[in-house]
């Protein structure tokens, strides 16, 4: 059996999880004993481990086999019985939540930087993720960052690479290696929540989509699934072969940067239903023929029409969104009276609510749409979801959504992000927004009901998370919130919702960015976005 090694180490500053994990460039994750400390500090963390089993993979980017061979080197060495690798070292982030919940292990390791850029000098991250399969707690991460602080050693075996590339088991020191498809699995529980029967003749029968794997992880999980078992014909899935730095591309899924998808789904002759999903397979945009579907009012007519979807006949338990979401899914909720609930941006705090069977379905503005099935946010889920409503209703995108807006009003809604500013600048503007104080003040034509830094606590555990944004809400409903991005590498992002409920039919069509032109103005106002970023504009908006 291969010798246990114990290396001396010193602490790094600045290993302390964002929204989802730890996420730093590629140059840092590689620095000599930067990865191995986050690891035994993972290891330190969360129990005993003798015995256990944890699933590994990651979203294909570069770095992604490296750090792989060495967490297996450290689980081998701390005790796992068994560690379960997708082949290639790939597994979607929703896939891996499916096997840590489906053969009831010690939780996983996913490696992903998500949405951002892939590459030498790009971006890198970890995260650990709970036996329940969601990303672990606040709770956790907090001790896992602890314990970074004052690591002074970690734990390795000393032994050759482990083949990755070939399904089957595989020792190395006393563990067990299980090499798996990391395909089927997820697929077997797709098919069994959706109508995978109507799907297919909707197909058969000339039904066209798009769906843009962006050069990341989806690829292999959507050629199977829509190609192979869904008979979408050959070419539906654009840019489905995962590539280290996904093609040069930044995989995040929204209007700016799936452009190759908007032009397909543009004009007269564009396919039915267009879609696209990450770098690790969680996100997800919609698409209909000239038609945007945002990510809020995704999950409100997923929600409306839940029912439509086996998996979900029996109707729903409750409806989560985060903060900065609209309040479109909340419409639903009322009006099938079942709870609506409002959380911190981040997966992770939909845990206790799904584990709860408080709510079903779950979404976030920032192109997440879920369910109860697994303990993360799912693109091919969402696009399979959207697949069974088509189906069966055999209408357009468009005209769904338009017939949803008639029918609950219209929560026009916009996210603003300026990117790479300034830190300290960033902060600064965050500071003077929390000590404003607005109660009553008349802005443009708008009165501020009050404003806030969003507090939340988890009504499952009683846990309390405060500082999660700052909301400017106005008398008719409509507001304006601000927040930093916690899953950025360089520099500060900061993001503005801008949000009106509008519940006239016959402004519906209206571009929400002429909609919602005087909140806008007010929020660039308040925020005095122009004198303390030196921004006039944002970078993206979706
Ligand atoms: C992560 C989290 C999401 C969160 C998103 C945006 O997504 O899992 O829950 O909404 O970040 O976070 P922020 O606004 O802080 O950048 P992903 O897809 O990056 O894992």
């Amino acid at each position: 059996m291969a010798a246990v090694k114990t290396i001396p180490t010193t602490p790094f500053s600045g290993q302390k999880p964002g929204t989802s994990g730890l996420r730093k460039k590629v140059k840092v994750f590689a620095q000599p004993h930067y990865l191995e400390n986050f690891v035994q500090a993972v290891f330190d963390s969360i129990g005993d481990l003798g015995g256990k089993t944890l699933v590994v993979g990651g979203d294909g980017r570069y770095h992604n086999r490296t750090a792989i061979q060495t967490i297996l080197k450290m689980a081998a060495a701390s005790g796992f019985a068994k560690v379960m690798v997708g082949r290639g070292g790939i597994l979607s982030t929703p896939a891996a939540s499916c096997v840590i919940r489906k053969y009831k292990t010690f939780g996983g390791i996913i490696l992903s930087a998500s949405h951002n850029p892939g590459g030498p000098d790009e971006d890198f991250g970890i995260k650990y993720n709970i036996p329940a399969g969601g990303p672990a707690p606040e709770a956790i991460t907090e001790a896992i960052y602890a314990r970074t602080q004052e690591i002074s050693s970690y734990k390795i075996i000393e032994a050759a690479d482990v083949d990755l590339d070939t399904i089957g088991e595989r020792g190395l020191g006393g563990m067990t290696v299980q090499v798996f498809d990391p395909v089927a699995d997820y697929a077997e529980l797709m098919e069994s929540l959706f109508d995978f029967g109507a799907i297919r003749a909707a197909f058969a029968a000339g039904f066209r989509m798009k769906f843009d794997a962006m050069h990341a992880v989806t690829g292999p999980y959507a050629t199977e699934i829509l190609e192979n078992r869904l008979g979408a014909p050959k070419g539906t899935v654009m840019n489905g072969v995962p590539l280290e730095d996904f093609g040069h591309g930044h995989p995040d899924p929204n209007l700016v940067h799936a452009h190759d998808l908007v032009e397909a789904l543009t004009g007269a002759g564009a396919p039915d239903f267009g879609a696209a999903s990450d770098g690790d397979g969680d996100r997800n945009m919609i698409l209909g023929r000239d038609f945007y579907v945002t990510p809020s009012d995704s999950l409100a007519v997923l929600a409306a029409n839940a029912t439509l979807c086996p998996g979900y006949a029996r109707g729903l338990k409750g409806i989560a969104r985060s903060m900065p979401t609209s309040a479109a899914p909340d419409r639903v909720a009322a009006k099938l009276g079942i709870p609506a609930w409002e959380t911190p941006t981040g997966w992770k705090f939909f845990g206790t609510l799904l584990d709860a069977g408080k709510a079903t379905f779950c979404g976030e503005e920032s192109f997440g749409t879920g369910s109860d099935h697994v303990r993360e946010k799912d693109g091919l889920w969402a696009v399979l979801a959207w697949l069974n409503v088509l189906a069966v209703r055999k209408q357009s995108v468009a005209d769904i959504v338009t017939a949803h807006w008639r029918e609950y009003g219209r929560n026009v809604y916009s996210r603003h992000d300026y990117e790479g500013i300034d830190s300290a600048a960033a902060e600064g503007l965050m500071e003077h927004l929390r000590g404003l104080s607005l109660k009553g003040e008349r802005l443009g034509t708008y009165t501020v009901a009050f404003n806030d830094d969003f507090a939340y606590t988890d009504p499952v555990d009683g846990s309390v998370s405060k500082k999660q944004g700052i909301r400017v809400v106005f008398e008719d409903g409509s507001r304006v919130v601000f927040r930093l991005s916690g899953t950025g590498t360089e520099g500060a992002t900061l993001r503005v919702y801008i949000e009106r409920f509008e519940p006239d039919a016959t402004k519906h069509h209206l571009d929400p960015q002429v909609a919602l032109a005087d909140l806008i103005t007010i929020a660039r106002d308040l925020a005095q976005i122009e004198a303390r970023t030196g921004r006039t504009e944002p970078t993206v908006i979706t």
